[in-house]
């Protein structure tokens, strides 16, 4: 339950004794609400790693001193160290001398930033660093960084795997759970800044007033904490819950109901983030029902929001219901016409990759190709195709694999990480977006290591150049223990886990076979469905000469809308990264690859590697049993049991569908079916 913020015992005496005598006196104004909560946190932590009830005094009585910049004395400004840049959220954590002894200084703009400031502080005490001559500043380099939740009104969660919503609508706005305070607790932690509140799959009750109190109470909880509320905006509601004939976004009258829509909402919560949306995708309402384009309705809502500095997610996740050339191609040519088009507070929300979400995908070609747009980045937290509740899964590696794409928008590495945070095409408004993948759960995730993946989204929407390795490694640290022998075999577990999965579902490129509608095991059969693009065959395209989706010049030509470095690169079957084959190519069974075997042979020894792979890590973790709770060790051994299971059945579903095609001989090294 308590996350990463565990806060365990130090053991070491005189590291005890060192970190007690820094932190036995504090400074910090606890007047206002973020003080509090800072003031809490630091009498919950210091409690638990050293016994230590802190004394909250004077500045110049204080061994610790949590000061704005504003308030900071001369003698303390003058030492701060010259690369303290004060971005608003941004902190220093400094060792300085004040009236003549060490102090430990964490300084900020905001009281955000001091929040931070602590939380940061806080995980260095955790991972027992030498707190003797620190000099820590940072600030997040993305603005808006986002939960986007999933949640239902009757709190049912799609695709959430981890009981139900935790947003108790029926007892809000009276009773404001514990849960609610450790949520905000664990996201200001990593500093994630807002929340999307409820499923894009939307309904416009939400913005009723009767829920909309219950909103605010969920705000008034968060504000403390640095975290703004947002909500889904369903596109048709003037018509549900308005009283209107039209949701055009061109109608006078519709116009006018958001903005009083807006106007209610902000004299209730004041900083009420804004509106995301899905539109005209999957059935959802959208402005093209009513021939306007997606720049119409973004700016109708954008309109309603900016006089109170709010902001517009705009989903870029589209694609017609009509038959699809190519489902990958559908959101760029969409939305690539209207780059700067869009009113300054909109953002287009856009997945990393162009079909949903995979084990692997190739990053998303819009970015890199709307260069006057704010492009969000939307992860997806919940493991909807990559196992659900029971597969461990360190999604970090791939969100890390993404942000480091080259796009060449601008040359050379010009990565996705410095498109999304604006540094690329100097862009002010920047953010990132998770779906989460919290619910009632004890443990808020189900799968225990399903925590990592909340903590290294947090972190990497700070600093999307963070390594996975330090985010693994905080987490283990923190979350379990700082012990070297644990941390050093559980991190490359941590980092291999992500391949072995891609391996037993979908290597080489692969997508979307899945099974049907739930998307959980294997179900590369799955055809004659009411949309071809939900089919697996129409994504493997195998047949008897060959498999995989031939995306370049004589197929679907989405190869064309990355640019010229890579599509040169991909086009030829010799050049592209063997990861992405069968993603843009239609090859051969026979065809050879770079290891001198078949692709056949090469497709069945990594469904082979991927069972391997989930072997090796049920033997790691039970080399582990001395280092975690006999609850958490027990519960991830038997969801590791069942990881293996499933890897297997992938693999031989897989490749018996496919031996159907190929008509090859299964490699010896395939396990016969008992
Ligand atoms: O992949 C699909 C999911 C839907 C989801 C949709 C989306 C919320 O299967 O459950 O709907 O993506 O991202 O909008």
């Amino acid at each position: 339950y308590k996350l990463w913020l565990q806060y365990h015992p130090v053991e070491d005496a005189a590291l005890k004794k060192h970190y007690t005598s820094q932190n036995a006196a504090i400074s910090v104004d606890h007047n206002t609400p973020t003080g509090s909560v800072i003031r809490e946190e630091l009498n919950t932590a210091l409690e638990a790693m050293l016994e230590l009830q802190p004394n909250f005094t004077s500045p110049d009585k204080a061994s610790l001193l949590i000061l704005k910049q504003a308030a900071l004395p001369e003698e303390l400004q003058k030492q701060l160290p010259s690369n303290a840049v004060q971005d608003e959220e941004g902190f220093t954590i400094a060792s300085l001398n004040y009236t003549g002894k060490p102090v430990i200084l964490i300084t900020s703009q905001t009281d955000a930033g001091l929040l931070y400031g602590v939380f940061r502080y806080l995980n260095l005490l955790q991972l027992h660093t030498d707190t003797s001559q620190l000099s820590v500043t940072d600030s997040p380099k993305i603005k808006k960084r986002i939960l986007n939740h999933w949640d239902n009104l009757d709190r049912t969660v799609e695709r959430g795997y981890a009981g139900f919503s935790i947003w108790d609508w029926h007892l809000l706005p009276h009773l404001i759970k514990e849960e609610y305070i450790d949520y905000a607790r664990a996201n200001a932690s990593v500093g994630i800044n807002g929340t999307v509140l409820n499923n894009v799959n939307a309904s416009a009750y939400i913005l009723q007033d009767t829920y909309l109190d219950k909103v605010k109470a969920l705000a008034d909880t968060f504000r403390p904490y640095g975290i703004q509320v947002y909500l889904t905006a369903r596109f048709s509601a003037p018509i549900e819950i308005g009283g209107l004939k039209t949701a055009d976004p061109l109608n006078e009258e519709v116009r006018t109901w958001w903005k009083e829509k807006a106007n209610a909402i902000y004299k209730k919560i004041p900083d009420f983030g804004g509106f995301l949306i899905k539109a005209n995708s999957e059935g959802q309402p959208g402005p093209n029902n009513y021939g306007r384009s997606h720049v119409e309705g973004a700016n109708m809502l954008a309109e309603a929001l900016e006089p109170h500095n709010g902001i517009v997610m705009w989903r870029a996740f589209v694609y017609s219901d009509e038959k699809p050339e190519d489902r990958a191609k559908q959101a760029y040519s969409e939305f690539v016409p209207f780059d700067g088009k869009f009113k300054k507070n909109v953002l287009v929300q856009v997945k990393n990759g162009p079909i949903d979400f995979q084990p692997r995908e190739p990053f998303h070609p819009l970015f890199g190709a709307m260069p006057e747009t704010p492009l969000m980045m939307e992860f997806q937290i919940t493991q909807e195709y990559l196992g659900g509740m029971s597969h461990l899964v360190f999604l970090p590696k791939m969100y890390e694999e993404t942000l480091q794409e080259d796009t060449y928008a601008r040359g050379e590495g010009s990565i996705v990480a410095k498109v999304i945070d604006g540094s690329l095409n100097t862009k002010k408004l920047t953010g990132i977006a998770g779906v989460a993948n919290i619910g009632t759960a004890r443990n808020w995730t189900g799968h225990p290591f399903a925590q990592a993946n909340w903590y290294g989204f947090g972190r990497l929407a700070w600093d999307p150049y963070l390594k996975s390795e330090t985010i693994a490694r905080e987490w283990l640290g923190m979350t379990f223990t700082t012990t070297p022998e644990f941390i050093d075999t559980m991190t490359p577990l941590l980092l291999n886990s992500r391949e072995a999965v891609v391996n037993y579902m979908t290597p080489l490129g692969l997508h979307h076979i899945m099974a049907e509608g739930h998307h959980q095991g294997p179900g590369p059969w799955v055809k004659d469905l009411g949309r071809e693009d939900w089919t697996s065959v129409y994504y493997h395209k195998a047949d008897r000469m060959g498999i995989g989706f031939d995306r370049t010049s004589t197929g679907s030509n989405a190869l064309a809308q990355y640019a010229e470095e890579i599509e040169n690169t991909y086009k030829n079957k010799r050049t592209i990264p063997e990861d992405y084959l069968l993603w843009f190519h239609h090859v051969a069974w026979d065809y050879e690859m770079k290891n001198g075997q078949s692709l056949w042979y090469t497709l069945a020894r990594k469904y082979q590697d991927g069972v391997e792979d989930v072997a090796q890590m049920k033997k790691t973790w039970n080399a582990m049993q001395d280092y975690v709770s006999p609850a958490v060790y027990e519960k991830t051994r038997m969801l590791l049991d069942i990881q293996y299971e499933e890897a297997q059945w992938w693999r031989n579903s897989c490749l018996l569908y496919f031996q159907q095609l190929s008509q090859m001989k299964m490699p010896p090294f395939i396990p016969k079916a008992p």
